[in-house]
């Protein structure tokens, strides 16, 4: 099988989940680094004509969408299964990965994400307060239905790892790096136990932050 190319910027969270179902699945990528600053440059425009990350390409294949993309790698690298054979569990599945693109990235993820970890960590631009505190009570409620679709489960779609899991674990450690995250988990620490849960698998092990920028140099 042709090797994996994923277009994307070290940290992002939705390029993440692509590296995280491609060690899930034992599969060999290479991870060819986008410049934040060249979202908006032909060079990438002709590779995702909306400007953002990721994208696979595979044996002149190219995909962008990250739901897209996680599920191409499901139906051609089908074990292990990253989406559960059961109807309920697979609609859950799908349900959770339209929250995390819908209400959990736009909004809490991007706002709180961009103003606290990417701002201040990639551009030294100093936190917008006010923005952050405008979109707590969209955090709230989105922290609070994750927190009831979890309830006890050990995944958020049942008793295994999904492709829900690896989409939406990137945005929450994201989150997680963030003070307002005591505040939206201290009543809902199923959603802490998870990430915990989830954070050391070695999928996610592998693609940390730190890893993607070793993984970005040797590109
Ligand atoms: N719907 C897209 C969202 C991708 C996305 O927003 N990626 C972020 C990085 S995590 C990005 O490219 N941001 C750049 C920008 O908005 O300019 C997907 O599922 O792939």
């Amino acid at each position: 099988m042709s090797e994996f190319i994923v277009h994307s910027i070290p940290g992002s969270p939705f390029g993440r989940a692509v590296l995280i179902a491609l060690e899930e699945k034992g599969a060999r990528y290479q991870l060819r680094p986008v410049a934040p600053g060249t979202l908006r440059l032909p060079e990438h425009l002709s590779l995702h004509p909306f400007g953002r990350v990721p994208v696979l390409e595979h044996g002149g294949f190219r995909l962008y969408e990250t739901g897209a993309i996680l599920r191409y790698l499901e139906r051609i690298l089908p074990a292990p299964a990253l989406i559960p054979p059961d109807p309920h569990q697979a609609a859950r599945m799908d349900q959770l990965m339209n929250i995390n693109d819908w209400y959990l990235f736009q909004g809490p993820g991007m706002v709180i994400g961009f103003q606290r970890v990417v701002g201040p960590r990639l551009m030294g631009i100093a936190p917008d307060e006010a923005a952050i505190e405008a979109v707590l009570p969209k955090a709230h409620a989105v922290f609070a239905e994750l927190s009831a679709l979890l309830g006890r489960q050990a995944y958020l779609a049942g008793d295994a790892f999904t492709l829900a899991d690896a989409l939406v674990a990137p945005q929450m450690d994201f989150l997680s790096m963030a003070p307002e995250w005591q505040a939206l988990t201290v009543q809902r620490s199923n959603l802490v136990e998870w990430l915990a849960r989830v954070n050391a698998r070695p999928s996610l092990r592998a693609t940390t932050w730190e890893r993607q920028t070793e993984l970005a140099r040797a590109a």
